[in-house]
């Protein structure tokens, strides 16, 4: 496939101003006529040929302006249909095309998902619908009938607001039409059609407009609908609140499908979920499942302004709606529940998912120059890293200049299909602030290090930092710019408390943020008392890597007196993983080093901290994933060393505080009915983070302990977390546990994926057979996503001794179900693909294997558009 190049955009030379479409439904042979209200562009010669999108179309028939277009006047292909000279005043296309929703297992485009039709067009789509414009900046208004049998499909939805139903004469059909008023580009249409239950709610927005709400499910899970809905009411009056958006439409309506590439697509006024984002009720979903409900469904609805009032000019500019929408949630988020566990929890998410990608073969700019496959760039980088640049924005610009910005941006570009210079234009219009040094954020890639080196001078009372930054080579970008890197940070003082400096030289500051913009920066703070201990990037201000040498008694110090939460979360990860990385080296010349006491008693003084809140505590008691360990070692990575290094701490923690922990696992056990907030599911979080502790403490009742919190659970996230530990750790009842899951849990889909997954993610040389022999599991389906992800993805990312084995199984069990997989849904087997990407960080041995396995795969010649972009790049 041809590189697709930022530099070579040009505007489409038609416009595409008003779509009818009339979607006669059937599962083999649905017919779509499609007219479509065409313009030439004012600068464009008439007679210029109209180019549209297609992918595996048929045509049936094709009109203009009423006529039949003779044969010369057009050509036809599967994935083209070129007008040679269409008229040079506005006409209408008519143009019939016949398409197959249930051959169609790419699900893009027309679907059947359990029976119901649904559609998915981000990114290209709708050219699977019909012959179209499909990119981005053809804003049309759209008008669509939807047909179909009254018995199978009672529900008929699509963009907008309704304007009439009615039977079809003569026929079992009826017939929907909807009108959707807000000029959209084509991946933002929807279409649902099915035997769904309706849960109606209303909104009455800011305005006073009632906006009716719904949420459709599948016949049976009406009960599963509250969370979602509570959810969505949320978002609606806070994005009112926070951000001035209103609502602008008369109904806002959700599905659940349950088999879906992505987690959720923000059609306007018709929102098409994977149902894991949807469904929770406390027997089938965990604190994490409720979290993330609350958050996709406040992506999607954030999405109205951020993606479809305002769209991005080209797919370049993904990260102009994605990343800010990501913000968005973001903040919606640390609003509903504990700002600081929120923010730890995405730096976590970042630095696991995130780093690597920008560490490795993949590695692109947050606005890529160029792509092959535009799927493959629904990335964590353009999504996660992203948002950090938003947060970055409004970090530098201060909140009231980020807000009035913002508010620009919504009154300029409102209706528009826009760009990432223009977004920044706004901000600097409205504070005055010159954002071209800061728009490299979004050019180049690779994760910047700040260098840091400190120096006090008692006799001066001066305090000096060095600051140096540099992003190290990435494919495609051997040097770099200076970045604008926002460094909160404090100077703590012997009592804990931040020290005020009477001046400061060197760099720029602003309150609590020293805003590093070249290269180096020799910085002095004056009428500093007393050695002070640096706490830097506070609230993680800035998706850099710090390079600093701390002392471990100023670690201990920052991880038991920073005022500021996020740090001293840091502090002791940073704590746990130089013991990690320690031990991962010693075991890795065949002896067994003892964790050091200083490290251990921090894990106790975190977990005896009275003051700490019980979610915080959980995270500080998280030690590092044995990912962000082998990130950390960097090259000659053997994951072996690493699981056995955590275990090992895990142990010493367990064994020298087991009976506190034993105490802190029952006590923060919630009691009485289950409720998901915020401040229950950190107590529940703190109390299986103890007990995770106690299950290898080598007491006497450790097993009798875990097999209890598994059994007595009366909710699945300590359900799962007993089961994790039964399976994981290899306790007895291990078996038993996974018998009892599955008679209890068979009929709910899913909860069996977490079914799959624990054991998909347990360590030892059984796993493999195990995955093998899950593959014919009556419940295995590989044909839904969700599915293949809880077995397959779940092991390639999150088992990592398995998948990396030694003799390379692991590495060939995923590359030949990537081939399978990839003939029948590219997306998901490029995803898959990708748990490839840290492949030349292994030792000389599972690296020469991981390649073995990548050749394979890249040998195989009709490998889809997606598998083959990723694999090109992995190899490169
Ligand atoms: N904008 C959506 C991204 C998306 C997607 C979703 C489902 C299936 C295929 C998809 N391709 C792209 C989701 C979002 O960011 O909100
Ligand atoms: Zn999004």
């Amino acid at each position: 496939a041809p590189a697709i190049r930022l530099e070579d955009y040009q505007p489409p030379v038609y416009r595409i101003e008003k779509v009818h479409l009339t979607v006669k439904l059937d599962p083999a042979e649905t017919e779509v006529v499609a007219t479509l209200s065409v313009a030439r562009q004012a600068d464009v010669q008439a007679g210029t040929p109209l180019v549209l999108d297609g992918d595996e179309l048929s045509l049936r028939e094709l009109k203009l302006n009423g006529e039949v277009l003779p044969d010369d006047g057009y050509t036809v292909s599967p994935d083209k249909l070129e007008i040679h000279a269409p008229p040079s005043k506005p006409f209408d296309l008519k143009i019939t095309t016949q398409i197959n929703p249930e051959a169609n297992t790419k699900l893009m485009g027309l679907y059947r998902s359990s029976g119901t039709y649904c559609t998915q067009c981000e990114a290209e789509g709708f050219r699977r619908i019909t012959y179209f414009l499909d990119r981005p900046d053809v804003l049309a208004i759209y008008t669509t009938r939807v047909e179909a049998p009254k018995n199978d499909c009672p529900v008929l939805l699509a963009n907008g607001n309704l304007m009439e139903k009615g039977d079809i004469d003569g026929t079992d059909r009826h017939y929907a039409l909807w009108h959707d008023p807000h000029p959209k580009p084509a991946y933002l249409f929807a279409l649902v059609a099915g035997n769904l239950a309706q849960v109606p709610d209303r909104f009455t927005t800011a305005s006073d407009k009632k906006v009716d709400l719904n949420i459709y499910v599948e016949h049976g899970n009406e009960g599963l609908c509250s969370w979602a809905m509570d959810s969505l009411k949320r978002s609606m009056k806070w994005d009112e609140d926070v951000f001035g958006r209103e609502y602008d439409l008369d109904v806002f309506n959700i599905v659940a499908v349950s088999d879906f590439n992505m987690g959720a697509m923000e059609n306007k006024g018709l929102n098409i979920f994977n149902d894991k984002y949807v469904l929770a009720d406390p027997e089938t979903a965990t604190d994490q499942d409720y979290a993330n409900i609350e958050a996709v469904i406040a992506h999607e609805y954030f999405h109205n302004w951020t993606g479809n009032r305002i769209t991005c000019r080209d797919w370049f500019q993904l990260c102009l709606k994605e990343g800010l929408t990501v913000f968005r949630d973001q903040e919606f988020t640390s609003d509903m529940r504990s700002r600081p566990v929120k923010r730890i929890t995405d730096v976590r998410l970042l630095k696991t998912h995130q780093f690597p990608e920008d560490a490795g073969p993949l590695a692109h700019p947050v606005r890529p120059r160029v792509y092959h496959e535009i799927n493959n760039f629904y990335t964590a980088t353009v999504y996660e890293k992203g948002a950090e640049v938003v947060r970055m924005l409004k970090t530098v610009l201060g909140d009231e200049g980020f807000h009035k910005g913002l508010d620009l941006y919504f009154d300029r570009h409102d209706g528009e299909a826009t760009t990432i210079e223009a977004f920044l234009t706004c901000f600097e219009d409205t504070t005055g602030t010159d954002l071209s040094q800061f728009a490299l954020w979004y050019e180049q890639a690779g994760t910047p290090v700040v260098s840091v080196a400190s120096a006090y001078d008692a006799d001066r009372q001066t305090y000096s930092l060095s600051l140096s930054q540099e992003i190290p080579p990435v494919p495609g970008q051997r040097s770099s710019k200076p970045a604008v890197i926002p460094l909160r940070f404090g100077l703590l003082g012997p009592d804990g408390k931040d020290m005020h400096a009477t001046s400061a030289s060197g760099i720029k500051i602003s309150g609590d943020v020293l805003l590093m913009e070249k290269s180096r920066h020799e910085i002095t703070f004056s009428g500093i008392s007393s050695q002070p201990v640096m706490s830097l990037l506070r609230a993680f201000s800035a998706p850099v890597r710090i390079d600093q040498k701390f002392a471990t008694a100023d670690l201990q110090f920052l991880a038991a007196r920073d005022n500021d939460p996020f740090n001293r979360w840091q502090a002791v990860q940073s704590l746990a993983m130089q013991e990690l990385v320690r031990l991962t080296g010693t075991l890795r010349h065949g002896k067994l080093g003892a964790p050091a006491d200083g490290v251990v008693s921090v894990f106790g003084a975190v977990l005896n901290d009275q003051n700490l809140d019980p979610a915080l505590k959980a995270l500080a008691l998280t030690l590092p994933s044995e990912a962000d360990i082998a990130q950390e070692i960097g090259k000659n990575v053997d994951p072996d060393a690493i699981l056995a290094a955590r275990k090992q701490l895990r142990q010493a923690i367990a064994r020298q505080f087991h009976g506190a922990l034993r105490a802190a696992a029952l006590e923060f056990a919630p009691r009485g009915d289950y409720s998901p907030d915020a401040e229950t599911a950190g107590k529940r979080a703190l109390s299986n983070r103890a007990a995770y502790y106690y299950a290898v403490s080598n007491t006497e009742d450790a097993a009798q302990f875990t097999w209890d919190r598994f059994s007595s659970a009366d909710n699945m996230t300590d359900r799962l977390a007993g089961l994790m530990l039964l399976v994981h750790d290899h306790m007895p009842g291990e078996t038993a546990a996974l018998d009892l899951y599955l008679s209890r849990h068979e009929k709910s889909s899913l909860a069996m994926d977490k079914w799959f997954m624990v054991q998909a993610t347990a360590p030892g040389d059984g796993t493999l057979a195990t995955i093998k022999s899950l593959f014919s599991h009556p419940l295995y389906d590989a044909t839904n996503p969700n599915r293949v992800r809880a077995l397959l993805q779940s092991f390639a990312t999150g088992n990592a001794t398995q998948f990396a084995r030694p003799d390379g199984a692991g590495f060939e069990l995923v590359a030949e179900s990537v081939l399978e997989i990839d003939k029948r849904n590219p997306q998901v087997a490029s995803r898959l693909l990708t748990s490839f990407r840290s492949w030349r960080a292994l030792d000389a041995n599972r690296c020469a294997l991981a390649e073995s396995a990548l050749m394979k795969i890249s040998s195989c010649e009709d490998l889809s558009r997606d598998s083959r972009d990723i694999i090109d790049r992995t190899l490169q």
